[in-house]
């Protein structure tokens, strides 16, 4: 089969001819990335019955995909880490032998694309060209994965002009797992039973079997930029995160950028693209990226991040005008929603869209929408791809090759009780310890668990390319070659009262706490110490338009309650011993040395009584 003329790259023609053996699809094309080739991948999926059009006044450009109800997440339970050696893997992942593992799928893939098309997708994770930027090629056999790569990647012809004859890139192989017999009718949302998502980190490939959805599916994201790119940054001195990027621009137009990172289920994505209150005049803030960093130390020490990514793959429920008006900007056109429930008049709608659900709904499965059925009309996890030059808060710097200079990390978990509002760590090792042993309380429906905290160090738990202890290992060592590391902060948006009750607003009224986050970096905030670190007082904090917030409330928000955090130092010794054979021994050190601050009476501390 035949490849253009302008693809140049021999080993990577060796490779699809390779895997088109293998998998014996009837097609392969080689993709450009051009609109008319968009436009005509799009309107195969509408005759394939995969996507539906959306109203061309209401949401221009824009489609709406239902997947099969089997395939609606990721599959972490199917997920491998297939390094040589389990331990590189460590406790945290599955681990099977990378040549056990090519066998299996092997048979798996042997005439896995009968009767449909190949896809060769040439893509790069950050600005083209950019020295932090890496480049993939993903072979599918979905149109659908072709159509959100194009939204979430630079992806065509022009990526393999940078590849050239001889470009390293990583492998990234996809099938559906549903090859179609002669005369055989497609389904609109084809997938397999059997899943596989496949890392081999020493050869930097993945391989993806058995489901059409988002991450599983288009590898670009969770499987390259965080999982294989974590293993080639521990490799290569630089960091892979599970980190949104903001830019803080005070009245002076003084910017600073933060990166930070959170767990699901905790509102990455709205504070990537905070609006702040209207009250604090002159403070801005603007969206480098929603879910990824790549970090590099430039020639100054100075450590760069960019957004590997080129849009936005988002939860849509509880996404509303007044939760994130910028992603709701964002989703207005040239967008592609999957799982979201139908409008008779051809929009999207999803829970907490709208208050009240407009009438004539079409569910995600598509029937008949009863507001008293107590199902919902969007899949909980429904997904929203956008462009993000579509986002209004977009920051002009967002595809600068060279990155924005990282001032602040910011961790954050969802605790009722333990973690304060916001405290900055005394130095980078209690960042990292900080980072290492965060975590985040079950939400949902799993009854008897809520109220647990899931340990999910880094946030990165699902997306570790190697093991987590050396991680930890890792940032040590990234701090100890940094002339003025970035400050490190735990911010935790989710106290609750005695009733249950949120006791802060949360949302735009976050700027009040980044406020002092980036005053701490320039060293124009005052604080105090703590056994957990630095902390505000009432009055190092922001209040203008939120004046009835009291000194009271404020102080429930920061108490660091000795007979819980004693509880949560179990919680930690409890992680340590999971990681023990490559945990960094400070951290043991460290836990022993907050256990007994935690004893010291807080005058000794200097510290106002009621808080500590
Ligand atoms: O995204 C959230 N953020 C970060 C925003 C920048 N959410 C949604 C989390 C689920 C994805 C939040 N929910 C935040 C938050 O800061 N805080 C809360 C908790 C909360 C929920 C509702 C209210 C207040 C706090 N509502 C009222 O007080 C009316
Ligand atoms: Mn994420």
């Amino acid at each position: 089969m035949n490849h253009p003329k302008w693809v140049k790259h021999k080993e990577l023609i060796k490779w699809v001819e390779e895997t088109a053996a293998l998998t014996k699809p009837d097609n392969i094309e080689w993709v450009d990335g051009s609109q008319e080739e968009n436009d005509r991948l799009c309107q195969t999926l509408v005759d394939g019955g995969t996507f539906i059009k959306l109203n061309e006044k209401k949401r221009p450009g824009s489609f709406a995909a239902f997947s099969d109800p089997s395939d609606v997440a990721r599959v972490e339970d199917r997920t491998y880490i297939c390094s040589k050696r389990k331990d590189d893997a460590g406790p945290t992942n599955n681990w099977i032998d990378p040549n056990e593992m090519k066998n299996t799928l092997g048979k798996l893939y042997d005439g896995c694309m009968r009767g449909r098309t190949m896809y060769v997708i040439p893509f790069s994770m950050g600005p083209i060209g950019s020295p932090i930027s890496h480049i993939g090629v993903e072979l599918t056999d979905s149109a659908y994965v072709v159509v959100n790569m194009r939204i979430m990647t630079r992806m065509g012809k022009k990526v393999l002009e940078t590849l050239g004859a001889e470009g390293e890139y990583v492998k990234c192989l996809h099938s559906v797992g549903a090859p179609l017999e002669k005369g055989q009718k497609d389904v609109p949302w084809p997938c397999n039973k059997e899943k596989y998502i496949v890392h081999f980190p020493e050869e930097r490939s993945i391989m993806s079997f058995g489901s059409g959805y988002g991450g599983n599916a288009l590898l670009g994201k969770k499987c390259f930029a965080l999982r294989i790119a974590s293993t080639m940054a521990r490799d290569e001195g630089w960091l892979a995160e599970h980190m949104l990027i903001l830019g803080v621009e005070s009245p002076e137009k003084e910017k600073t950028y933060v990166a930070a990172a959170f767990p699901s289920a905790c509102g990455k994505t709205n504070f990537a693209m905070l609006i702040p209150p209207k009250e604090m005049e002159g403070w801005k803030v603007s969206t480098i990226g929603d879910d990824i960093a790549w970090i590099k130390k430039d020639k100054e020490g100075t450590l760069r991040a960019i957004n590997p990514e080129a849009g936005w793959f988002g939860v849509a429920p509880g996404t509303n005008d007044s939760s994130n008006p910028n992603a709701m900007a964002s989703v207005e056109k040239n967008s592609i929603f999957t799982n979201c429930a139908l409008t008779d008049d051809g929009d999207v709608w999803w829970e907490g869209k709208t208050k009240e659900p407009p009438a004539n709904l079409t569910t995600w499965r598509g029937e008949k929408y009863d507001p008293n059925s107590g199902k919902p009309a969007a899949h909980p996890n429904a997904r929203f791809t956008a462009p993000a030059s579509q986002c209004p808060s977009i920051d002009p710097k967002w595809e600068d090759p060279a990155g924005v200079p990282i001032s602040a990390f910011v961790f954050g978990g969802r605790r009722s009780t333990s973690v304060p509002l916001v405290y900055q760590s005394v130095n980078w090792n209690f960042g990292v310890y900080l980072a290492a042993t965060m975590g985040s309380e079950m939400t949902a429906a799993a009854a008897g668990t809520l109220g647990k905290v899931r340990r999910d160090p880094f946030a990165m738990l699902p997306f570790m390319g190697y093991h987590m202890g050396d991680h930890f290992n890792h940032w040590l060592q990234i701090g100890r070659e940094l002339p003025n590391p970035p400050r490190i902060f735990g911010v935790n948006w989710f106290r609750t009262d005695e009733n249950g009750k949120f006791i802060w607003p949360g949302f735009g009224e976050n700027m009040r706490v980044l406020k002092w986050i980036v005053q701490r970096v320039r060293g124009k905030a005052f604080a105090l110490e703590s056994p957990l670190g630095w902390m505000p007082r009432y009055e190092d904090i922001d209040w203008r338009g939120l004046e009835n917030f009291s000194e009271e409330e404020f102080n429930d928000l920061m108490t660091v309650d000795r007979e819980i955090w004693k509880e949560e130092l179990l919680g930690h010794e409890e992680l340590f011993s999971k990681l023990y054979d490559r945990l960094p021994k400070e951290f043991l050190f460290m836990r022993e040395l907050m256990r007994s601050s935690l004893w010291r009476s807080p005058k000794q501390w200097g510290m106002e009584p009621e808080r500590f």
